[in-house]
């Protein structure tokens, strides 16, 4: 599944960097993450990785982001354990340029866990599992991180921008799951009250147009990054 991904994407490993310095865009759902890491694919020494969500589309024939959606009490779950698996496949992928930049990471699919157990849409024991899985991952696997970069945005400009691309999947999101979900990024990387931070964090206004962004972008590019090994 995924290196068909890497396919469409045209990832091609000819040299493969070990130790690329990475840097994980993390944000509210509509805070413009795609657009923002889209911008660095006209680098050559940046290898670009998406978030996974057309293998959450497309799990052997099943959209196991709509049922997600739509029975959060059978599938949340389950949901969650294959975010937690491609977001580690991203992770421990080796790439063919010295720079790495990544759609959210297996940190953030931790924020979702986090609401799901606030909200008790995941039973006690399912939180409990996935918590000891996401434990053991972040202890025993290579998950380097150099940067975060986080789009902070106000949920009520993210919820219009969500309504506004219609993702069909996305029709049952409310304001108050984008309001919950904000709280615990924002606690997470901007009060630094929640989780532990496996990087530095770079905040920048996810607010502002696309224009305003890709200023930022560039800025980012030229003043952010340091040499990878
Ligand atoms: P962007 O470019 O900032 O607009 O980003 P989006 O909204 O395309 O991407 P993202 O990661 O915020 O969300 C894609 C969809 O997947 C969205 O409906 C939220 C959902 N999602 C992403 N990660 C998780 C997760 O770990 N758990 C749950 N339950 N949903 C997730």
């Amino acid at each position: 599944h995924i290196l068909k991904l890497f396919a469409r994407m045209s990832i091609i490993p000819s040299a493969v960097y070990k130790r690329p310095f990475t840097v994980c865009i993390e944000g509210n759902i509509g805070s413009g993450k795609t657009t923002f890491i889209n911008e660095f694919k006209q680098y050559n020494d940046t290898t670009v990785l998406q978030e996974p969500v057309e293998l959450w589309r497309n799990v052997s024939g099943t959209n196991l982001l709509e049922l997600m959606y739509k029975d959060p009490g059978q599938y949340a779950c389950l949901f969650q354990s294959y975010v937690q698996l491609t977001m580690l496949q991203l992770h421990t992928i080796e790439t063919p340029t010295p720079y790495k930049i990544m759609e959210r990471s297996v940190f953030s699919a931790r924020c979702f866990i986090e609401n799901m157990k606030r909200t008790k849409m995941l039973r006690p024991v399912e939180s409990v599992v996935l918590e000891e899985w996401y434990n053991w991952c972040i202890t025993n696997v290579k998950l380097k991180t150099d940067l975060i970069i986080y789009l902070r945005t106000t949920p009520e400009v993210v919820y219009k921008r969500m309504r506004e691309r219609a993702r069909e999947e996305e029709c049952s999101v409310s304001l108050e799951y984008l309001q919950q979900v904000h709280q615990i990024h924002d606690d997470w990387l901007y009060h630094r009250t929640l989780f532990s931070l496996p990087a530095p964090v770079i905040t920048l206004n996810g607010d502002k147009s696309i224009e305003e962004m890709f200023a930022e972008v560039r800025k980012c590019k030229e003043g952010f990054f340091t040499k990878a090994d």
